[in-house]
């Protein structure tokens, strides 16, 4: 048995006025209560520290600027990385990076239980649109604000295990999934901010985002026979509604925890990484089943190419 105690973290709405102080008082208060329950690791969501500001316009570089973070850990963030060595807990977060070259990341990081960063992933898959979008409900920023991240999806021997990490819009994506699959992924740990409503079809709402949230990562889960903690920001950012849904999957795919609530809400489990092994070795054994001659399609066309 190589079991970890993980404890997903969703974080209930933050507002825009709310200071990275604040945010990060509320994420001790649930590694406190993880450190009681004895979480080896903690997972927050996409983003953590801010309230999900893609879904504002500006030009002002200043006003872009606040919401990123040019130093990891920095001032506001010091005491999460000081308790989570002290509570030898790991821990993973989201955040917007500022690189010292001035390139601005949707980004992920992982700490081993000393505090120490081991892991970062910067999101791939960016969604929305790159300009205000007149006819939208609510904009969705996001390849304005950052650029599509630059290191793939690495994997990473730390805990006992082997993990990776994606973001959000990362998890619609089976390709997301399969790259970390071939470097042998046990666990996988995701955080996202998704609007309730569809800003392109407001019929589609919250009870349908959800159930595509929970489609997506417990296909990905089974196919690749890895766990999945998958954690939201849920709740009503000044007047955005975001859904909740956090739920850790276990390699059948099966949802063995999840939240109730839109709050700030934590649910703990014990996986077990051995738990993986026997979907690698029998119907998702890829070197013996997987045909990838005749996958040349995914790596070498993006979009769709209709038979003539
Ligand atoms: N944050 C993020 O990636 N959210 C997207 C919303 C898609 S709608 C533009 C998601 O896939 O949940």
């Amino acid at each position: 048995m190589r079991v970890l105690n993980v404890a997903a973290a969703q974080m209930g709405p933050i507002q825009k006025a709310e200071s990275r102080e604040e945010v990060v008082e509320r994420m001790l208060a649930m590694m406190r209560e993880a450190r009681a329950q004895g979480a080896d690791l903690i997972v927050y969501p996409e983003l953590t520290l801010t309230t999900f500001f893609p879904r504002y316009y500006t030009t002002d570089k200043a006003e872009i600027e606040q919401w990123f973070e040019r130093d990891m850990p920095n001032e506001p963030t010091r005491p999460l990385f000081d308790l989570a060595r002290d509570a030898r807990m790991a821990m993973s977060f989201g955040y917007a990076e500022l690189t010292p070259e001035g390139r601005r990341f949707n980004t992920s990081i992982l700490t081993d239980k000393t505090g120490a960063i081991v892991g970062k992933y910067r999101k791939v898959h960016l969604p929305g649109h790159s300009d205000y979008d007149t006819e939208r409900s609510h904009q969705h920023l996001e390849k304005y604000y950052f650029e599509p991240g630059d290191l793939g999806f690495p994997v990473w021997r730390t805990l006992g295990g082997i993990l990776g990490m994606c973001i959000c819009n990362d998890r619609r994506w089976p390709e997301t999934y399969r790259m970390m699959g071939l470097q042998g992924v046990e666990m996988i740990l995701l955080g996202y901010n998704t609007p309730s409503v569809n800003a392109q079809k407001n019929a589609e709402g919250p009870s349908k985002r959800i159930f595509h949230s929970n489609l997506v990562v417990q296909a990905g889960a089974y196919q690749n026979s890895t766990w999945v903690v998958s954690v939201a920001k849920a709740g009503v950012e000044d007047g955005h509604p975001l859904i909740g849904g956090t739920v850790i999957v276990n390699p059948d795919g099966e949802i063995v925890a999840a939240t109730e609530g839109e709050g700030d809400e934590m649910v703990v489990h014990a996986c077990d990484l051995d738990d993986t092994a026997f979907g690698k070795k029998t119907i998702f054994d890829f070197a013996r089943h997987r045909r990838i001659e005749h996958y040349g399609l995914i790596t070498s066309q993006t979009g769709v190419v209709l038979p003539p």
